[in-house]
């Protein structure tokens, strides 16, 4: 199990700081621990108060962590005085670079200071150049560099101001633009822009959610614009389904919807990678038709291909070996992905497909070993289908479906002029459809 620290301010109300740090890495799959500077005493309508945590009991606890086993990230929030600063810069001289993301977190909404002047100052001189993200949003850009940032263009330099304090990347949160809002992170090469919808309500706790998405997702293993990409989609679907928990108080979100919707594309991911690895070791090439193969792999409410994953570019057969090109990714494949689709209109559990070459033998195995075949002929397309890209396709499928009394493990056909015959295997997912090739390999 991954294990992120985060040192930040303690938010009773369970919206922002360490509390809600811990509820997204938990969302994640990361075990996450946390050290606490100070208590920001707040309900639904604001923080009322702030207690630093006594510097000596700070101090202990960070000691905890440095004899404790190494953390795999650390996310830095309201880090309160140069005091602190300086305490979290001689713990990080002390680590092995773990992935580092620091919010610079000056002041809450309703106006109550978080991080002292020299705190600030303390923060870019001694933490800044260890960093792997900083994620400011247009106040905190203003006062990091000290001047106001205001446009669009202004947080485009910005960034790259901020780039040369020494971070590895910059993400420029621009939630206070007039207009549309947008965000980017710049990586000291390009920039990456993600437009958002502005939506009418405040939102308490938004900019603590997106550095601990950004933690969670470098720590899984993602590339920064991976990370930024993912926690971006990751807020667009925690803000849509935000809630009140006082009438007339700010919205709070629940990482509880990233359980099922975004770790469930993460969980999509890791078994297409482990599929893929399984499938290079068995080295199956006498099941790779001419027209190349690949699988796909759906979440669990697919609506498009988006939401299935495959291997970009086919697996093809390089030298007796199995090619697999890249890494799963969403939306690499339209073929399998829309026999998928087909599918699971009618058993929405059997979310994987795979394509394979066509040999008798191969549907008189599946036979003997009692799986369920079904078969279209190809001569049946509709003529005004057949110009259609794949649509011919779903069609066939759909019609084999309609009529079958149970799941499909095989739905094949013979080929017509110019086209291959293809068997397509299907199962709940692709380690049971390794399984399903391994059974019918000729
Ligand atoms: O949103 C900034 C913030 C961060 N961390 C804690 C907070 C707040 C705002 O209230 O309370 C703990």
């Amino acid at each position: 199990m991954k294990k992120i620290l985060t040192i930040a301010g303690y938010d009773p109300s369970t919206g922002a700081g360490i509390t809600k740090d811990l509820d997204v890495f938990s969302a994640l799959g990361i075990h996450g621990v946390s050290v606490p500077t100070c208590i920001v005493l707040q309900g639904p309508q604001g923080v009322q108060d702030v207690y630093p945590i006594p510097y000596s009991q700070f101090y202990e606890m960070m000691d905890m962590v440095k004899k404790s086993s190494p953390v795999d990230g650390i996310k830095i929030g309201v880090v309160w005085n140069e005091a602190y600063v300086e305490r979290i810069a001689s713990l990080l001289s002390g680590l092995d670079n773990p992935t580092l993301v620091v919010d610079p977190v000056i002041a809450s909404k309703n106006g109550a200071r978080l991080l002292s002047d020299e705190g600030l100052k303390c923060l870019i001189e001694r933490i800044f150049s260890v960093a792997d993200v900083v994620t400011p949003n247009l106040p905190e850009a203003s006062s990091i560099i000290g001047k106001e940032v205001k446009t669009l263009e202004d947080m485009e330099a910005c960034a790259k101001d901020i780039f040369d304090m020494g971070p590895k990347a910059v993400v420029v949160k621009g939630g206070h633009l007039t207009g549309e809002p947008v965000d980017l992170l710049f990586d000291g090469k390009e920039f990456i822009f993600w437009k958002k919808h502005r939506i009418d309500r405040e939102v308490h706790g938004t900019g603590c959610t997106f550095s601990s998405l950004m933690t969670a997702f470098l720590v899984h293993g993602y590339d920064k614009k991976e990370a930024f990409l993912a926690s971006e989609r990751a807020m667009e679907e925690l803000l849509s389904d935000s809630y009140r928990i006082d009438i007339d108080g700010y919205f709070y979100t629940s990482s509880g919807v990233l359980n099922s919707r975004s770790s469930d594309r993460w969980d999509v991911l890791q078994t297409m990678k482990e599929a893929g690895e399984i499938l290079y070791r068995l080295n199956m090439v006498e099941l790779i038709p001419a027209v190349q193969m690949n699988i796909g792999y759906a979440v669990k409410d697919a609506r498009g291909i988006e939401d299935i994953a495959a291997f970009p570019g086919r697996i093809s057969i390089n030298n007796g070996k199995i090619l697999i090109k890249g890494e799963p990714a969403f939306g690499a494949s339209s073929h399998v992905a829309r026999l998928i689709l087909t599918c699971m209109k009618y058993y929405p559990h059997i979310r994987s497909c795979v394509s394979v070459r066509y040999d008798r033998a191969i549907i008189e195995k599946a036979n003997e070993s009692a799986m369920k075949v079904l078969f279209f002929d190809r001569k049946n397309e509709p003529e005004k289908l057949k110009e259609a890209e794949g649509k011919s396709l779903d069609y066939l499928t759909e019609e084999v479906l309609k009529r079958a009394d149970q799941p499909p493990d095989i739905i094949y056909d013979l080929g017509d002029v110019g086209k291959e015959p293809i068997i397509r295997l299907f199962a709940k997912d692709p380690l049971e459809l390794i399984k399903k090739m391994e059974m019918i390999r000729p």
